[in-house]
Order: C-alpha cells, then structure tokens, then sequence
C-alpha cells in the first residue's frame, strides 16, 4: 500500500460521477472486506479505518488501524449490522502498530481470524486468533505464525479439505524486504527500478489441519503470461501488489489480486491452488480512493465482489465496504466491473 494522495482530484470528481454501489456502513470506516459465508449467514470481514492524525506517507503509517468490527447480513442488499469490536490490538501480546486486512475461516466449531499487524520491531506478521463466534471475541494465539510475514492473508480451503494461506503486499506491506528469505530492514522501500526483473510474487502456504501453523514451505504464487513466462516488475498493470483472494470456479483456481499503484484488481487463472496462474485480465476498474482490495464468494448461487472505496469521506484513510455481483463467462472469463456508473 502506498499512500500518495491523489484523492484529492478523484473525490472532486467522484462528485459528478455515480457509484456503481452504496457503502454497505456509513456509521464507522472499514476497508479491505474479506466476506465468508458461515452457517447461511454472511459475515464480512473488514478493516477498520480510523483518523489518527498521523501525516500520510509511503509506508502507510497513517493506516494505524487499533480493532476489528465484523459485520453480518442474511443476504445481499438486506440490513448490515455492525457486530462490534470482535478484536482489539491491544489483546495481542507482540503487536506493535497497524492492525491491516483481516480474513477468516470455519472449521470443526471453531472461527478463525487471521491478522496481519506490525509487531514490535516494525515488522508485519500474521497472527491467528480463534473464537467459538463468528463475531468473536476472538482470542490472539502468543505469537505470530511461525514462518509468517508481510501483510493481507487470505484463506482458501479447497474441496479436498486442505486450507491454504496467500499473502503478501509490496511497498508499505514489506514484501520486497524478504526477497533473500530474511527481513532487511534497510531494504528498498518500493518495487521500482528493477522493471526487468520477475515481479516480486505473492505468497501462498499450506496450513496444517490445526489451522494455525504453516506447513511446510512459503511458495511464490506466480503469475504468467500467456506465453508462460513469469510477469516482469515493469509491468505494473498486471503485476502482483497485495490484496491477494482465491476462488474456485467449475474446477479452476481463480487467483485475484490488486496492481496497488495502477489501482486495477485483476485475475489469473491455475489448474491447482499453488499455480502458477495465467494472467488473464482486470475484474475491477480503479475506484475512488488509492488502495483497492476485494475478496469473491459464492452466495445462494450468485457470485459477488466485496470491495472498498472512498465515496464517503474522500480520502484515502477513511475508506468504506461495497459489495456487486460479479459475472463469469462461459469461457471462465470474468466480466470487468467499472465501479462507477
Ligand atoms: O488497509 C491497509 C492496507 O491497504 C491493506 O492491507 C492493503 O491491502 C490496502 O487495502
């Protein structure tokens, strides 16, 4: 994530614009929807943002989010309600700062609630909290996941039963800083003046059946080109950022992602959850605001999109969940949303 502000110009004319979708909660901020459905009902899981004072720059400090809110609904386009704090920085024994993208998953009675948050020293991990409620409380393990880093996990459990975690976020969400396996804490701030080289590449581990260990190895997640070879760093409109979600699709592996600075979401396509994936082209136009972030589910039948931007306050802190559906083709190609009408 990187925080230049072009909100500014884009809110001024967001003014003249229609949005394609209302914020689904206007009574706090909240971004970075991970939507699930459990039990019938469906609950999201967002960021949630909050004004801190703190001056914008391009590691995002000023995205010093402090809880979660979890928020539910029995269908699309029914009542939102707004759950509460289901979990607060300061119940996590070696949080630091910046409490980012959440996701979370179901199994054997218990929630799980995954977090990415600075730990003491600066440096994101992802953390596993549990709860018997999808709402929460939820309870913070005493560390961070062995073998974890940077930010925005995603939980994908396929239909054999294994549960994956993607993650990963360049610029802001440190990946850059773990290209030789190892945090350095002087590396490069950005992706930028490497273009010829393969583009830093999303992460994906297995987790083993107790949900909160990885097993095994980190993997790259890598996206090709038609031509199979790896996207290169200069190709910014196509290249891994962060913000990364998993679906399935009449036996596919859709692996979705945002470009960060071209602001684009867009989507690759395997035959099996670890890739690699062909690029295959943009599922969401930019929206209001820098960040874009999204996650797809299947509910009742129908796929949707869960997404933010920054219709209600302009900037691009103060950010607020939506929710369209989103159309595959026969093909398996996915329409392209244009988040404003
Ligand atoms: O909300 C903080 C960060 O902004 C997320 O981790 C990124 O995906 C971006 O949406």
């Amino acid at each position: 994530v990187k925080q230049a502000n072009t909100d500014t110009v884009k809110s001024s004319k967001a003014k003249e614009v229609k949005f394609l979708s209302k914020p689904l909660i206007s009574s706090i901020y909240t971004a970075d929807p991970s939507a699930h459905v459990f039990n019938g009902k469906i609950y999201i899981y967002p960021s949630h943002d909050i004004n801190t004072g703190i001056p914008e720059n391009d590691n995002g400090d000023h995205f010093a989010m402090r809880d979660y809110h979890i928020l539910s609904m029995d269908s699309i386009g029914g009542k939102v309600t707004d759950n509460g704090v289901g979990f607060d920085i300061k119940d996590i024994p070696w949080a630091g700062r910046q409490l980012w993208a959440p996701d979370a998953a179901y199994k054997n009675g218990i929630y799980y609630l995954y977090f990415p948050v600075k730990d003491k020293k600066d440096v994101f991990r992802i953390g596993v909290a549990t709860s018997k409620s999808p709402v929460g409380p939820f309870k913070a393990e005493p560390a961070p996941i062995e073998g974890s880093f940077s930010i925005d996990p995603a939980v994908f459990t396929d239909t054999d039963g294994k549960t994956y975690m993607y993650f990963g976020g360049i610029w802001g969400g440190q990946l850059q800083r773990w290209v030789s396996g190892h945090y350095d804490a002087d590396g490069s701030k950005t992706d930028l003046k490497q273009d010829d080289l393969p583009a830093i590449s999303c992460k994906v581990a297995l987790l083993k059946p107790d949900m909160k260990n990885f097993d095994g190895k980190v993997k790259d997640v890598v996206v090709v080109d038609s031509a199979g070879k790896p996207l290169l760093t200069g190709d910014r409109n196509r290249r891994f950022f962060e913000g990364s979600w998993m679906h399935k699709y009449n036996g596919k592996y859709y692996f979705t992602y945002s470009t960060g600075d071209t602001h684009l979401l867009c989507y690759a396509i395997g035959d099996n959850p670890l890739g690699p994936f062909t690029y295959k082209g943009v599922i969401m136009k930019p929206v209001q605001g820098w960040t874009t972030h999204h996650s797809i589910v299947e509910i009742k039948g129908k796929w949707y999109i869960f997404y933010h931007d920054t219709e209600l306050s302009g900037k691009t802190y103060l950010r607020n969940v939506k929710v369209v559906p989103l159309q595959h083709n026969t093909d398996g190609s996915i329409v392209e949303i244009d988040p404003f009408l």
